[in-house]
């Protein structure tokens, strides 16, 4: 453990280095509170769900990996996102998929799933001060193939149709449940091997499907759009593209998510953020660490993440982007993978909020170019992390590597014993 004078010392002496730059490192402390995470459901059990159905992972995503101790069930998945939760500062929220709900071993198929299926969810969620989110669930299903919502066979699509309808039904009942908005995520993993002979084709089926599924309107959930850039198996052609969802959410209004596993790898995710603030509504994350593709790594504290961090700061987005998380690794404990992801975008968001932005647009609007790089270089190495340990420590989580040794506890005395 931190001592906590340690902490408070270290904390007077950034308060000072930050000062001389401009920056109040108390009103960045206060603004941290407006980072809220959103924690991905599947990190705990590599995307199994409880459906009971052992169709395996499909739909072009993959976990690797074989570490022991993996979620097996509805409560062994809460306790593991308690204790993950409870070393990452601030309030969270939970993103579900589908394949989540309480069916209570029942076969409950994707397009017969109704709200009362996350009820106890619902109340798990007010008990613990976790809002929800929510993801409709394309594969891993009999029906998944290579296409679904942007299926020519009509009864293919109507089923996911349904499904997708159904979730939406599930989000807005979570929505009024927790009174704030439940964020529902439509990713789907259309696509084919190989160039398809007419790529318009099967575009025009998925809006048409979108059309149907977003005519009934909601008050208490909002529609997140997922664009990829391929999956395994699918690799030549993706229907649901980013200029697709792109221009699907600007045309009619909806919300784009931005996985930043779902680009080329020199794209940069953060130049897109100002762009998709001018015309559409919000923004959601999948905040994801591709490494050669999109291999979902646990996201760590990289120059892409405090990039894509600074973008939302400078933009004074933090109440137009939603903060979710999307990696699943299977070779390392489960909730470690969960606090040092967290905690990775959490500090870069700090960071962010530490920018010396105003004398930064000061230099820049003078045409200062050499003082501007200059500080943008200081910048980087000031004392952030001391103001980070403050922001653990008056959570009540602990401040740097001491999370370490309790992970490894609970792995020996609970995860392991899972088999
Ligand atoms: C897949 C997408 C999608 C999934 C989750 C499980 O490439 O990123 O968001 O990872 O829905
Ligand atoms: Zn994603």
């Amino acid at each position: 453990m931190i001592k906590e004078s340690t902490i408070l010392s270290a904390f007077d002496v950034a308060k000072e280095r930050y000062a001389a730059v401009g920056v109040d490192v108390d009103n960045a402390l206060e603004s941290m509170k407006k980072v809220s995470l959103s924690l991905h459901c599947w990190q705990a059990d590599d995307v199994t769900g409880f459906e009971n159905r052992s169709a395996g992972l499909s739909g072009g995503i993959q976990v690797t990996g074989n570490y022991p101790g993996r979620a097996r069930n509805i409560d062994e998945l809460r306790a593991d996102i308690l204790k993950a939760a409870s070393y990452i500062a601030g309030t969270h929220r939970l993103s579900l998929h589908e394949i989540y709900g309480d069916f209570q071993g029942k076969a409950v198929d994707r397009d017969q799933v109704e709200p009362a299926h996350f009820q106890t969810w619902m109340e798990w969620g007010k008990e613990n001060g976790m809002k929800l989110d929510f993801n409709s669930t394309s594969f891993s299903h009999p029906k998944s193939g290579d296409l679904t919502l942007s299926n020519p066979d009509d009864a293919i699509r109507a089923f996911w149709i349904e499904h997708t309808k159904r979730c939406r039904l599930i989000s807005e009942e979570m929505g009024k449940y927790q009174d704030d908005p439940c964020m529902m995520n439509l990713w789907i993993h259309d696509g084919s091997k190989e160039v398809p002979a007419c790529r318009l084709k099967y575009r025009r089926i998925l809006e048409q499907s979108l059309d149907e599924i977003f005519s009934t309107k909601y008050e208490n959930m909002k529609d997140c759009i997922e664009a990829k850039l391929f999956g395994i198996g699918l690799e030549s052609y993706t229907v649901g593209s980013y200029d697709f969802y792109l221009g699907y959410g600007a045309k009619k209004g909806k919300i784009v998510t931005l996985d930043t596993g779902h680009f080329h790898l020199t794209e940069s995710v953060a130049d897109k953020v100002s762009s998709l603030l001018l015309f559409t509504p919000e923004i959601m994350l999948h905040v994801s660490r591709p490494v050669r593709w999109d291999s979902d790594h646990v996201v760590i504290l990289n120059d892409d993440l405090l990039d894509l961090a600074r973008e939302i700061i400078r933009c004074d987005a933090l109440d137009r982007v939603h903060i979710g998380l999307d990696y699943f690794d299977a070779t390392i404990n489960r909730i470690g993978a969960y606090v040092i992801g967290c905690r990775a975008t959490q500090k870069a968001f700090m960071q962010a909020l530490l920018e010396p932005s105003a004398l930064l647009r000061r230099y820049e609007a003078e045409g200062k170019y050499f003082e501007r790089l200059a500080l943008q270089e200081e910048a980087k190495t000031l004392p952030w992390n001391a103001v980070f340990d403050m922001y653990c420590l008056r959570n009540n989580v602990p401040a740097g590597e001491s999370f370490i040794a309790d992970i490894q506890a609970y792995g020996k005395e609970v995860t392991s014993l899972r088999n």
